[in-house]
This record gives structure tokens, sequence and C-alpha cells, in this order.
């Protein structure tokens, strides 16, 4: 940096350069800690006079704030430690019991050992409830420091002793859920968090949707925060620092992390030859954040005030993380030697203490005023979001064979003498008797100071956390007049499914009441979708609104963004949209507002790039449409192998609350859309629709009556056979490759004597799970009448093979396989997609009308209803290669 200054600009005095360079070098000779500190003294200076300096992203290693700057600790200490300590037991005994009743159940012990206290202050003097004004913060706790959260609602009289003793036994119905999940305990998790980064990511996003809220209008959300725990090993999780930069960008100052830097993970050390949280704080801080460190307790406070020739300070900065995890397993007078020992004058500074004093010089997470002056300053710092990153140490207070060791996270049991250990330094009443087997719980009794205490705190603080309520506002939900459009069909005007769509959104939209509910989420791809329409009428959200005239200014659709914009255009981040997506579709539980949330993706970055992010949001309750678009291997023509999706649906069928849907016409899209806001927004039901939409332009036909049910439960007959021919098919058609159904239909009549009945499937899954249910249902009710699936009812008694084509897999229409009263051939894009137009692309997937054809003429060949050779005659007919290796062969 400094050389390329010096070769920008020129040195207009360069004695005066060489004299402040010369001075400093006989400071460096001196001393070089003491060069680094007058350095970082003029940077903060230089900064502070505003001449343009960057900022500097790492400080030394020691507390942000100084001690002479701490506030006044408002609660009684002693109270708060007797509280932790009961905690601390409480949910390693819960973890205990469980697995000695059932062994390998898991649960963590050391996770919430190390960040009791930061939870604990967050608890007693920060964390909002439901209750307080405003509404109350929103805490995406560590998934692994569940333990403790159930030992506080214990305490707190939320929980009894026997819902602790159902830890990881949940299929009762009573059991407690292992780590944060809303959908298995829907009155008490708010946000699920286990699986790691996806809470920093969705953290973020929450945050930034309540300012949207605020923008809109909707509700103020100005005295709400969102605080996010999260573990220093979770940080390597790309999703964790995807946002970091929005974040700052934003300006979300409603937004906390607290990073607990017990500088371990679960095989070992998170940085052991670095140091984590220096590198935490270079990133941060280098993405605008505010950043506090809580490195070191009040017992260093002295050692460091004394510490006149930053000996300490440097020491501190050059030890490594796993060097200081050693000092953790090690004697007073292993650290004397070794930390202190090398440098005499460190040595001296610490001669007045004794080797148990040295092993009791703690880390800045676990001093329970440190933390408190963190918080406090974290809630007063304006403009920005903060982090708070705390040192601690892994297994806190569990004793010598779990503290700070490497198989720490692993640690479920504690022997009889660790537990006496662990129970002798919490210093609680608990008998040896009652440890015997497995450690009893301790609560001090209803009436106790300590339960009296908690509980005011609490009731000051606007009630208990975590609270998931839902007292969702109603919205009132389009007249069905908006739909009818879609039924009209098009005439003879070409029109993909996703115009058909974005006109549906639209009308949603600009509907009086409903309209400011919705939603649209779009990752940089609205142009392709053709939804750029939609910028100037809704507008896009941006915080600071929009700042210069946009280069399209004068045209119609320009690109115009406000701070009441609607639209969440979220840039290329499949991740961040889920996160709005997540923000905006549990909304009606998290804020009590209703929002309904569209996110409109292209299809092949969907599922399989945030998947779990997705199942995260069903895990929270989600609410939402997710729409593939440009779905189909073969219906996205040009693209290739990376983007040309045939299998989201498959994906999308192993979530157990997404509804999917494999649309043809735009009024099938309008019927579930139609009824997904019913069940979702009326019905109050927790479930999701992911629909596919392709860009492929075709007429759209009317809507023939009488089959709204059918398209729901996700097959119906659209075209009948048009004439009694001979022999007889059926042709199950998904999508755009419904048409190729409909062709396929027309040459076998013309061409082959044979009737076929073309049939809309719209989804496979829906029939899927319908078969399941009725299957189980049949079995466990042997000796009363078998009831049919939708699918075999639909189909029985319809003559001919059943042929089921789609621009899909062909496992997706395999799902329903075993209930087809007939033989069946799936038809599918199996194989990676690649560039070609679409015709090309279908004769080479084998889906294509002639296709569809040979299929159907083997399928009767195979059941002596034709001759081998009318198959022959159709390949040849329609020049096919039965030598050419099929899409899926000739990939390998
Ligand atoms: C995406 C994901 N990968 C792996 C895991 C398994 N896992 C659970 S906890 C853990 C280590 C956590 O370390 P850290 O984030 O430092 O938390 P700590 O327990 O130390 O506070 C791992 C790897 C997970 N839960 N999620
Ligand atoms: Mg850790």
């Amino acid at each position: 940096m400094q050389d390329h200054f010096r070769d920008q600009l020129p040195d207009i005095d360069p004695d005066e350069t060489s004299e402040w360079i010369e001075s400093l070098e006989q400071v460096i000779a001196h001393s070089p800690s003491r060069a680094r500190f007058l350095m970082g003294r003029l940077l903060a200076h230089a900064r502070s006079r505003q001449i343009g300096l960057p900022p500097m992203v790492s400080t030394n290693y020691i507390n942000t704030i100084p001690p002479e700057q701490e506030p006044y600790f408002p609660g009684d200490e002693e109270m708060e430690l007797k509280i932790r300590r009961i905690i601390r037991w409480n949910a390693a005994a819960m973890v205990m019991r469980a697995n000695k009743k059932y062994d390998g159940i898991g649960g963590h012990l050391s996770t919430y050992a190390s960040a009791a206290s930061l939870y604990e202050v967050g608890f007693n003097h920060f964390f909002q409830g439901k209750d307080a004004p405003g509404g109350g913060d929103q805490i995406f706790f560590q998934g692994h420091g569940a333990p403790g959260v159930y030992a506080r609602a214990f305490l707190e009289g939320r929980l009894t002793q026997d819902r602790l003793d159902g830890f990881r036994q949940e299929t009762s119905g009573t059991g407690l859920s292992s780590y944060p999940h809303p959908r298995l305990m829907p009155d008490f998790w708010e946000f699920p968090t286990v699986s790691m980064g996806l809470s920093p990511l969705n953290a973020i996003y929450q945050a930034r949707f309540n300012k949207y809220l605020h923008q809109r209008g909707i509700k103020d959300t100005s005295q709400q925060r969102v605080w996010c725990f999260v573990g220093d090993g979770e940080m390597d999780e790309p999703e964790s620092m995807a946002a970091l930069s929005l974040a700052a960008r934003e300006e979300l100052d409603n937004l906390i992390f607290v990073v607990n830097c017990n500088l371990q993970r679960l095989d070992g050390p998170v940085r052991g030859n670095g140091k984590v949280i220096q590198e935490l704080e270079s990133i941060y801080r280098g993405a605008g954040w505010h950043v506090i460190k809580v490195v070191w307790a009040r017992e260093w406070d002295d050692l460091l005030a004394r510490d006149s020739d930053g000996v300490l300070v440097n020491k501190m900065n050059t030890t490594v993380d796993g060097e200081f995890q050693k000092y953790v397993v090690e004697s007073g007078a292993y650290i004397r030697e070794h930390f202190f020992g090398p440098d005499p004058r460190l040595k001296k500074l610490v001669e007045h203490l004794s080797d148990e004093d040295l092993r009791r010089l703690r880390r800045g997470g676990h001093d329970y005023r440190k933390v408190h002056s963190a918080f406090a300053s974290a809630v007063e710092l304006k403009g920005a979001p903060v982090v708070v990153l705390a040192k601690t140490v892994k297994g806190w207070t569990l004793g010598g064979a779990v503290e700070g060791r490497n198989v720490t996270h692993q640690a479920k049991k504690l022997s009889e003498d660790e537990l006496k250990a662990f129970r002798d330094r919490l210093e609680l009443p608990i008998s040896d008797k009652e440890l015997k087997d497995e450690p009893a719980y301790y609560h001090p009794g209803e009436d106790s100071d300590v339960v009296e205490y908690i509980r005011a705190r609490r009731r000051s603080l606007g009630g208990y956390v975590p609270e998931r309520r839902v007292h969702p506002v109603r919205v009132d939900l389009p007249k069905d007049d908006l739909y009818a459009e879609f039924a009209a069909g098009s005439k003879k005007q070409g029109v993909a499914t996703t115009m058909g769509f974005v006109r549906l959104l639209r009308k949603l939209m600009r509907d009086k009441k409903f309209g400011p509910r919705v939603v649209p989420i779009i990752p940089d791809e609205a142009r392709t979708f053709g939804m750029e329409s939609l910028f100037p009428e809704f507008k896009i959200y941006a915080a600071r609104g929009q700042l210069y005239e946009p280069v399209d200014a004068a045209h119609l659709l320009a690109y115009r963004e406000s701070q009441q914009g609607q639209i969440l255009e979220e840039g290329i981040t499949e991740a961040g949209s889920m996160g709005s997506f997540t923000a905006a579709g549990t909304s009606y539980a998290t804020h009590g507002e209703t929002m309904v949330p569209f996110f409109i993706f292209y299809s092949m970055f969907g599922f399989q790039r945030i998947g779990d992010l997705i199942w995260s949001f069903a895990d929270q309750r989600g609410r939402g449409f997710l729409l593939g678009a440009t779905y189909g291997r073969t219906t996205l023509l040009g693209e290739g192998l990376q983007h040309q999706d045939g299998h989201s649906l498959l994906l999308a069928a192993t979530n157990p609350v997404c509804l999917s849907y494999d649309p043809a016409w735009a009024y099938e899209v309008a019927v579930i859309v139609k009824e997904g806001l019913r069940r979702m927004f009326d019905e109050d039901e927790d479930v999701f629709y992911y629909l596919t939409l392709y860009n492929e332009p075709y007429p759209q036909p009317e809507m023939p009556s009488g089959i709204e049910e059918g398209i729901l439960k996700g097959l119906y007959l659209y075209r009948g056979a048009p004439d009694e021919r001979k022999h007889r098919a059926q042709l199950l058609g998904s999508g755009t490759i419904l048409r190729e159904a409909l062709r396929a239909q027309d040459l076998l009549l013309e061409h082959h004597d044979v009737s076929a009945d073309v049939w809309s499937a719209t989804s496979y899954q829906q029939l899927r799970a319908d078969g399941l249910e009725t299957e189980r249902w049949n079995r466990l009710h042997a000796e009363q009448p078998r009831r049919q699936p939708y699918v075999a009812e639909q189909l029985e008694g319809q003559d001919g093979p059943v042929v089921a084509v789609s621009d899909s897999m062909k496992a997706v229409p395999d799902q329903i396989a075993r209930w087809v009263p007939a033989p069946f051939v799936p038809l599918g894009t199996d194989g990676f997609g690649r560039s070609d137009h679409r015709g090309a692309l279908r004769r080479h997937f084998e889906i294509d009308a002639e296709h569809i054809v040979v299929a159907t003429l083997a399928a009767l060949a195979e059941f002596g209803e034709l001759k081998p050779e009318a198959v022959t005659e159709a390949i040849e007919r329609y020049g096919v290669d039965p030598e050419r290796a099929s899409a899926l062969r000739c990939d390998l």
C-alpha cells in the first residue's frame, strides 16, 4: 500500500517525509510494540480528523471497551450468578438423563456451557419479549445451545421436569426437540438455527425485512432488534459471511451478532495457527460493522493497566489460538512458564500472583460485567450492525476432562466424580445420593428469591423468550373475478406460463386490499421473466431511496428505486432471496403481520442450490410461493447443462410441506395460486407452494369446466380421444410437454389406429401423497372396504397403456407407478441438459410427440395388442435411430 502511494503521489516535501520515517525507525529500534501503539494512535487520530484514511480493520487483542468506559451494572450480580449456575446444572443434567435412558440419544453439554454468560446477560437485561413496546426482539439461538434455553424455561416455570425428561424424545408429542425447531415446538422456538450458516444469513435478512415493513408503513419495527448467536466455527460456513456487507450497506443498526469465540469447533481448534477473533474482526470491520471484542475478564484489567511498555499486549497479539487452548487445560505453573515466562518483564508483571491466580485469569466471555457492557454498547450504536466477539472456553465449568479439550463438543456424560466436582464448583445444594445413578434436577422452589428474580426481570422486559406467537392480522384475499381472465385463455396469442404468472402477480399487487401484502422477490432475473414492467409501478425497495437518476429514466419501464418500494430485487443471491422469503413468509408469526411472498428464480438455482434454506423455511412454518421459472430440461433452449432443470420437482417432492406443481396452462397456474392463498392465508395451513414456470410461448386455451379439483389433486382429463379407433391409450403430460402429448394424440389417431386420451398431470407429488395415505389407511383398516387412490380412481376403466411424459426426469412420473391400473411407461429428461433448440432437445431426450407415439405403440405391442412390426414402422416413419445411445448413457 505504502509503495503504491509512493508511486502514485508526488512527494511535495521529501525532507519532512524522511524525518517522519526516521522517527518511526527510532521507536521501532527501541520497542516494536511501542511503534505499533503509536501508529495505532496516529491512525485513529487521523481518522477522527477526517483526512480520508480507510478504517483500520484490526485492533489489539484486547477488549474494545476499556474498563473506565464500562457502564454501571444495573443487576444483582450475586443473584444472577446463582441463576446461571442452576441453569448450567439443569442443562447438563437434562442431556445426561436423556443419554442414560437411551444411550446415544445425544445432546450437547459444551456449547451452552461456554455461552451461558452471553445468554444470561441477554435474558436478564436485554432480550425484549413479545409484550415489550414495539413487539420485542427476534432471537436466533445457537442450535447446540438449546439445552440451556430449556433449562432456563424450567426455572422460569415454562417447562416441567417431565418435559425436560422428554429431551430428544419427540414422537410422544410432548418431548423437547434437539434443536430450535418451530415445526416441532411451535409455541416455543421462533427461528430454526441448527444447520450452520443459515441463521446468520436469515438474521440479516430478518433485520432488513423489519426495516422494509417499517418503511412501507406496514408495522412500526423501530424498537425491535434481531439478535443472532453464532459459533466461531460456524463462521466458516459461506452463508455466515454471505450477507455481511448487505447488513452494513443497509445500515442495519437493529441487528446484533454475538459470536461465541470458544476457539473450538467439533474436531478441534477453529484456527489453531491463527487467531479467529482477529480474523473475524477484520472481516466484520472491513464489511462495515461495528465490532466489540470481549477478550479478557476483569482480572486482566490491572495487568493491562500496568503494561506500560506493551509487552503483555504484544504477547496477546502474537499468541496463536492453539496455544491459548493449551493454557486452558494446563496448570498455572505452565502458564507462568510459557505465556509469561519467556519475557522477564512479563514474568515480573505477574510475580504477585499465585499459580492458582494465573489459572483463574478468565476469558472475557465469562465475565458477566464485560459481556454486559458489550451488549449495553451494542444496543446504543447507530448506523451499522454490531458484532460482539466474545472469547470463551468450550465446556466452561464442566471440569478438566471436558473444558477446552478437543473432544468437548461430543461429550454427553460426566462420571460421578466429575459430577461432584461440577456441583461443588457451582455450589449447589445437591446431595451425593442425588447424583448416584443420574443427576437430579435442581429447582430452588417456586417461592425462592431466584425464581422471583428471574420472573421479575422477564416481566420488566416484556415476557419470556423464546416464544412463538401466532395472532396474524387477517388479510382480505382477492375476489374470484381477479382470476377470470386466465380461465378465458389468450385466443391465438402466444403466452408462456411465466408471462401468465407475471400478469397474475401484477393483478394481485394491484388489488386494493390484498396488494400491499404481496412481497415479490427476484434475484436479478426480472428481465428474463418479463417482470421489469413492475419496476416503475411498484418500485424496488431501497433503504436510501434512489440517489441518482436512472439511465432509463425517460423510459416507461425505468429502473425505479424507492424507500417505500415493494419489490425486493436482491441482486444475484438466491440464498439471500431465501432469507427475504423466509422473513416475509413467517411474518404472520414473527410480526403478526401476514405478508405473502412470491420468490421467482431461475429454477435450476433453486432447490439444488438453496435446498437447505428451503428446508429451514419449512421448519419455520413459512408460507408463500416459490416459482421455478425457466424450468424444463428442453424448454429452456440454448442454455445447456448447468441451466436446464429437469429435477427440481423431484427435490421439491422430498419436502413434507411443499406442494409442488408442474402446470401446463396459465389457468392452471391461476387455480393453484388461488387455492394456495386460500389454504395458507385463510385456512392458516403452514405449507408452501413450488410451481414450475416455462418460457415457451403458446396460445393459452380456455379453461374447461369442472376441472379445478383435478388441477389441485394433480390429474385431470384435458382432452379425451376425439374419435373411436381400434386401440386405446392414455397419455399423461405435464408442463410444456403436455402439448407434445396432444400432438402425439393426433399422430396416433391419424396414422396408427389408436385413440388416446390426454390428461394434464399437474402434480405427481400430490398424486403420490394421496396414494401413500390411501395405501396406509387400507393397511390399518384391513376389514373395511378398500379405498382407491385418486390416481387409480381416475385411470380405472380407461383402456390402454399409460404413457407419462414431462420435461423432468422419469423418476417424477414414476412416483405414481404402482397405483396405475395399466402398463405404465414414463418418458422424461434423464441426463444432462445441453444447448440446442427445443425440437432437437425433445428428440434427444425422447419426449417429443414422435417418441410418445413409439412408446405407446411399443407398450401396445408388449401386450399383444399390436404386432411388433407396427413399432418398427413408426420408428422408420419418424426417423428415430434405435441404435443411438440414450440421453442418459451418452453423458457417460
Ligand atoms: C451445516 C452444518 N454442518 C455441520 C454441522 C454439525 N455440527 C454441529 S455443531 C458443529 C461444531 C460447531 O462449532 P462452533 O460453531 O464453533 O460452535 P460451538 O459449539 O463451539 O459454540 C458441527 C460441525 C451442522 N450442524 N450444520
Ligand atoms: Mg466454537
